[in-house]
């Protein structure tokens, strides 16, 4: 649903070198110049430069950088990804509002936040989200698969992250099931949470947190051994909204036939081709059990195939992977 206010926008960015009069805009949209006027104030509180000149009209120079619908819009190709988004300041955490909403929400809906007070991790942990300076989302998805597949979403996730990053000329691992590693360090990770019946997913609500233009003190000392952002990793500031939008293309084109047929070939193809950790010598932890392995493969359903040391063979369809021997990651 897009609203007028993302309306005029688009029409100032259309136009992006010329003015435009108040009366063409009251015009095209049936409403008075008085209400454009607003809606022009309202535009230049989120951080929009527009230049008004009487008897010219109204000019845009510059945009923010904030992830609504009206900045992305231009580079998304998707048909329902992130075609509603719930756009936020501050929350306590993206998961949890989806939750929220979810029920009523169609599927693709998206919630994005500046930043996160509670943002979390997987079993309790806590997510550093500050302000401005990441992606922290949720998308709200509704597949008719069984429940015991929904792992197969995080693994689409990465697989999206990993590609909408290539887009933008960045080289990232995956490491199985729900990180994104550069350098050897995390610069994403996902949490994947539902709701469902018996055989029934009432809805999935899949939580992306991206390190993009985060600096160094932006982590405590202890994640600064294990995290960095994007802009650590090259010196320069990345362009959030170009690379949300392109992650959310890729999702769309990898969710699709998974939703559709539970086909996650594609994703499959390339969790293995860009995996840190096939190959690897692995800690394996689940609950208090640690062992140690190797990893042979990413099977077909997303599972990690891991040779133990006395040669025993194990599918791992969830948990912990660590790579032993990389310094500082956990
Ligand atoms: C994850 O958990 O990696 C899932 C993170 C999901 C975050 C997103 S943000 C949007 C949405 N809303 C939420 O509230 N959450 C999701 P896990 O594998 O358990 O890793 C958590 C661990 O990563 C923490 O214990 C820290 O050690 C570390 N960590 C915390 N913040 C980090 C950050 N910004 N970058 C890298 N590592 C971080």
């Amino acid at each position: 649903m897009i609203i007028l206010k993302e309306k005029i926008l688009m029409m100032l960015k259309q136009n992006k070198d010329e003015f435009l009069s108040g009366e063409k805009i009251s015009h095209e949209f049936g409403v008075s110049r008085s209400a454009i006027w607003k809606y022009m104030n309202a535009l230049k509180e989120e951080g929009y430069i527009i230049e008004s000149i009487p008897r010219k009209g109204y000019r845009l120079i510059s945009s923010p950088d904030i992830l609504t619908y009206g900045e992305i819009e231009e580079y998304l190709i998707t048909d329902f990804i992130g075609r509603n988004i719930y756009y936020f300041d501050s929350v306590s955490s993206t998961n949890i509002k989806a939750k929220e909403i979810a029920p009523k929400e169609q599927e693709g809906t998206i919630i994005i936040a500046e930043e996160q007070t509670k943002g979390k991790g997987r079993l309790g942990r806590n997510w550093t989200s500050p302000k401005g300076k990441g992606i922290w989302m949720s998308i709200i998805l509704k597949p008719k698969v069984d429940p015991t597949k929904v792992a197969k979403i995080t693994l689409i996730g990465a697989a999206a992250v990993n590609q909408g990053l290539k887009d933008i000329g960045i080289n990232s691992y995956i490491k199985w099931p729900n990180d994104i590693v550069i350098n050897g360090k995390k610069v994403c990770g996902i949490l994947t949470e539902m709701s469902c019946e018996l055989n029934m997913i009432n809805y999935c609500i899949m939580g992306m947190g991206i390190n993009v233009n985060l600096d160094k003190d932006d982590f405590d000392e202890e994640l600064s051994k294990k995290a960095t952002s994007l802009k650590t990793i090259t010196g320069n500031t990345v362009d959030r909204k170009k690379l949300l939008a392109y992650i959310l293309n890729h999702f769309e084109e990898l969710y699709i036939p998974f939703k559709e047929k539970g086909d996650i070939s594609k994703t499959i193809e390339i969790s293995k081709d860009n995996s840190i950790l096939i190959g690897k010598e692995v800690r394996i932890i689940r609950g208090e059990l640690e062992k140690v392995g190797r990893v042979l493969d990413i099977d077909e359903e997303g599972q990690l195939i891991v040779e133990y040391e006395n040669g025993k063979v194990e599918e791992i369809f969830s948990g912990e992977v660590s790579v032993r021997g990389i310094e500082g990651y956990i």
